[in-house]
C-alpha cells in the first residue's frame, strides 16, 4: 500500500512511502533503522528492547549509556527518540523512543502518535530510506492492539518524511491482523 503525499498546507508533497505490514522478527530486518519500543532509561528490558540488545550486541547498550551520560541523565523522555548504531544487526541504526504506559483513566493516545512522529524526524536526520517499527507500547506497557494500531498508522500516514519504505513488523497472527484491519479503516489499504 501506498501513503500519499499530504495535500493540505505544510509538508505537502514531502510524506510518500510504501508502508508494509509483515508478521515477523523486528531484530531479522534488514532495513536502514529498526525502531525499538524502549524504556526511559535506555539499558535495556524484556520485550523487543530485550531482543534488540541481544541480538545487536554490546555497541548498542554502551552507546545508550553514552547518550544517558550527556544528554539523558533523567531518562529520555515518553515520546521522544534517539538514535544508536544497530551494532551486529542487519540494521543500519535502532532508534529507541520510549512509549507510554496505557492508561484507563488517561488519554495518553499523542505521546504515542509522538513516539511514531519523532522516530521519523530521527529517521530523517539519519538519512534512513527504510525503518521497521514494532507495536510500540502493546506489550509489557499494556495498550489495547486495536487501538495502537489506528494511532500508529494514523500518526505515520501523518508525518511528512523522507522516508521511502515504512513497515511494521508485528511478532504474531493477530497483531497482523489487527494492523491490517486498522490500515483499512484509515483508508491505507492500496
Ligand atoms: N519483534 C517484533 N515484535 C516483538 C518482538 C520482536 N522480536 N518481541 C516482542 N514483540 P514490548 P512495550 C512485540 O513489551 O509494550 C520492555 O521491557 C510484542 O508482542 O516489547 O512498548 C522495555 O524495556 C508487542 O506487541 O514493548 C520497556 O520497559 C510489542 O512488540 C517495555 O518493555 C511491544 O511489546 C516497553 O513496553
Amino acid at each position: 500500500m501506498t501513503v500519499p503525499g499530504r495535500e493540505d498546507g505544510a509538508g505537502a508533497g514531502q510524506s510518500r512511502f510504501r508502508l508494509t505490514l509483515v508478521r515477523g522478527d523486528i531484530t531479522e530486518q534488514h532495513v536502514d533503522a529498526v525502531v525499538n519500543a524502549a524504556n526511559s532509561s535506555l539499558l535495556g528490558g524484556g520485550g523487543v528492547d530485550g531482543a534488540i540488545h541481544r541480538r545487536g550486541g554490546p555497541a548498542i547498550l554502551a552507546e545508550c549509556r553514552a547518550l544517558r551520560a550527556s544528554r539523558y541523565g533523567r531518562g529520555l523522555p515518553t515520546g521522544q527518540a534517539v538514535a544508536t548504531t544497530g551494532g551486529n544487526l542487519p540494521a543500519r541504526w535502532v532508534i529507541h523512543t520510549v512509549g507510554p504506559v496505557f492508561s484507563a483513566g488517561e488519554d495518553r493516545s499523542a505521546l504515542l502518535a509522538d513516539c511514531h512522529r519523532n522516530s521519523l524526524r530521527v529517521a530523517d536526520e539519519l538519512g534512513a530510506r527504510s525503518v521497521a517499527f514494532p507495536a510500540v507500547s502493546t506489550g509489557v506497557y499494556g495498550w489495547p492492539l486495536d487501538d495502537a494500531a489506528l494511532i500508529a498508522l494514523r500518526a505515520v500516514s501523518q508525518t511528512p518524511t523522507s522516508v521511502e519504505l515504512l513497515s511494521f513488523v508485528l511478532f504474531d497472527d493477530r497483531a497482523l491482523t489487527v494492523f491490517r484491519q486498522a490500515a483499512d479503516a484509515l483508508g491505507l489499504t492500496a
